[in-house]
């Protein structure tokens, strides 16, 4: 490998400096901000740790890592990104690849449930080449940076928080061979290892001043797929219309990774990018914003925008069930919106406070109707069971309310508390989360919480539930009738049936309720 970077101290990082011709240097100190240079920057998005619940395997694009890496190229860094478990590479592949990318910089994105795997490819890789720099960026690594570099010798520098711009001064940094002190929203291992944390960066302001993020970086197509079963039928990627969102729900970490702060992208900026990727052969998309609906009126514009295009495409969203009503849901049906996946959490107001999610179940049931009186195809409910202290009672009821609301997908999860969550931060006072033993893992409540009902009760009261939704034979017949007047839900079935053997195998690896 040739990278070049000497990471014994990094505050005093030189090495790749020198290896760029010295002449070079001088001439163009004022140019070298922009100048191309021979630094490499990889990204490998790790595939789950053994034995985390695989839910989504192989399903949308890792954006975060291709935003880091188009932002990266376009300043002239030359860049490589691999999603490792959508290649179905194995750690020692994803080793093979490192060593043929040969970057001066390895960016690993992380979350809980693939933090073993990433540490597992650093520790090999700088088996191979210990000046290899290893940086470690997502939510994971953000709430997690110092626990990090005190157990993991072979990881130099976490990026917290949002990355392209940290990215880029860290780059142009170690090339110059500067201190790292200089680049916020890292924490690093400073002289005579000593951790070092330089302040929060400041947020993207202008959203729309990024580029768009380059899905051609990665040579995989996605299927997008929920517990296996496939959701779209044409070409299809992900996109972000916004960052960040408002709200304060206890499970969730968005808020204290994005400080609250709502950052939308101008509709015109929206639709260019899907008019590109229209003009890439994209059809489908799939909105992965934190909070895509938050302003209906920015909804309705970007549909009519959208509409005025006459693209032949699909997207699907989440929305929370408080702020649309039956004619946003019109304009989305109209300008192609064909599945929609609501928050609607829990039948328990009770819950739904614990929850901070500021909303009832009555506007769960409204927002189902006016999404099915818009002709939604697709509605989906997310709800989650398993808080601390719920009782069955209590989630059999969410369970129950389930059948009752107009939705034709239910997804139920076990709660989970990230770290970064109002949740995680609980459990740790009330004593049921031990942060040394629990930082590295997808922590489920009912695993670790006396006063939740068990893990295995709630996942065999889950299986139930399932079977029983499916077998109804009135919702199975209504279903069947809308299977019929939706050309998209017909083509979905034919896309899986077609695909038979693969989907019965995924959705066996993703079900693990039983
Ligand atoms: C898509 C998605 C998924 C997909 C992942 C597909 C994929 N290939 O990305 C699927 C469905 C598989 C998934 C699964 C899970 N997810 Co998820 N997911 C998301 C979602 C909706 C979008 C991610 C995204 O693309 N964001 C857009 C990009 C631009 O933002 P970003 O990823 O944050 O990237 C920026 C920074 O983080 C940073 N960055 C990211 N990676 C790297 C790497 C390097 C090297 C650097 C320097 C910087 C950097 O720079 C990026 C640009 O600024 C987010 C919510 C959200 N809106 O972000 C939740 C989210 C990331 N998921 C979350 C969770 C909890 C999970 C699960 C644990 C759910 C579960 N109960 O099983 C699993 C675990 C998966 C795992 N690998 O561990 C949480 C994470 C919270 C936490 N503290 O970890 C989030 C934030 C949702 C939430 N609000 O709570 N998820
Ligand atoms: S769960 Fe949704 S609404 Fe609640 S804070 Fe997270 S992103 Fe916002």
């Amino acid at each position: 490998m040739s990278s070049a970077i000497t990471l014994s101290d990094l505050e005093n990082c030189s090495r790749l400096a020198l290896s760029l011709p010295k002449a070079h240097i001088a001439e163009n100190r004022k140019m070298i901000e922009r100048r191309p240079t021979n630094v490499k920057f990889s990204f490998i998005q790790p595939k789950l740790s053994e034995g985390a619940l695989e839910m989504c395997p192989n399903a949308w694009p890792p954006l975060g890592i291709l935003y880091c890496a188009t932002f990266l190229a376009n300043e002239s860094v030359d860049v490589s990104v691999l999603d490792q478990a959508a290649k179905g590479f194995t750690t020692k592949q994803a080793v093979d690849w490192v060593r043929k990318e040969d970057p001066a910089i390895l960016g690993l994105s992380v979350l809980g449930s693939s933090s073993r795997e990433a540490a597992k490819i650093a520790r090999l890789v700088k088996e191979e080449n210990s000046e290899l720099c290893i940086v470690l960026g997502n939510y994971h690594p953000t709430f997690n940076a110092e626990r990090i570099l005190e157990n993991c010798l072979d990881i130099d520098v976490i990026i917290r928080g949002e990355g392209e711009y940290t990215c880029l001064e860290l780059t142009r940094c170690l090339q110059k061979g500067e201190s790292l002190k200089k680049v916020d929203g890292i924490t690093y291992r400073g002289r005579g290892g000593r951790i070092v944390a330089t302040p929060e960066r400041r947020l993207v302001k202008d959203v729309n001043s990024l580029p768009f993020p380059d899905r051609s970086l990665l040579d995989c197509e996605y299927a997008s797929r929920i517990f296996g079963v496939k959701t779209a039928t044409r070409k299809f990627t992900s996109l972000l219309s916004s960052r960040g969102c408002p709200f304060q729900c206890t499970f969730c970490a968005c808020r204290h990774f994005a400080r609250g702060v709502w950052r939308p992208r101008s509709v015109e900026n929206i639709v260019k990018e899907i008019e590109f990727l229209y003009s890439e052969g994209y059809r489908e998309f799939l909105f992965v914003d934190d909070n895509f609906t938050l302003n209906p009126r920015r909804v309705v514009k970007f549909c009519r925008l959208l509409r005025k295009k006459s693209l032949s495409i699909e997207w699907f969203c989440d929305s929370r069930v408080d702020n649309c009503g039956f004619d946003t849901f019109r304009e989305m049906v109209k300008a192609g919106c064909r599945t929609i996946y609501f928050g609607m959490e829990s039948a328990n107001q009770r819950i739904l406070d614990y929850y901070r999610k500021r909303i009832t179940p009555e506007q769960s049931k409204i927002s189902a109707q006016n999404a099915r009186k818009a002709g939604m195809d697709i509605i989906v409910g997310s709800f989650i069971v398993g808080a601390p202290d719920e009782t069955r009672k209590e989630i059999r009821k969410t369970l129950q309310f389930a059948q009752q609301v107009e939705i034709d997908v239910p997804s139920f999860n076990i709660l989970c508390a990230p770290v970064g969550s109002p949740l995680w931060n609980d459990l740790v006072a009330r004593g049921f989360i031990d942060e040394d033993k629990h930082w590295e893992e997808n922590v489920f409540v009912p695993q670790v919480c006396p006063t939740a009902v068990p893990f295995e009760e709630v996942s065999s009261m889950i299986y139930e539930y399932f079977k029983a939704f499916y077998i109804n034979p009135a919702r199975l017949f209504s279903e069947i009738v809308r299977m019929f007047t939706s050309s998209f839900r017909l083509s979905l079935l034919f896309s899986n049936l077609v695909h038979l053997d693969e989907t019965v195998e995924t959705v066996r690896r993703g079900v693990q309720f039983k």
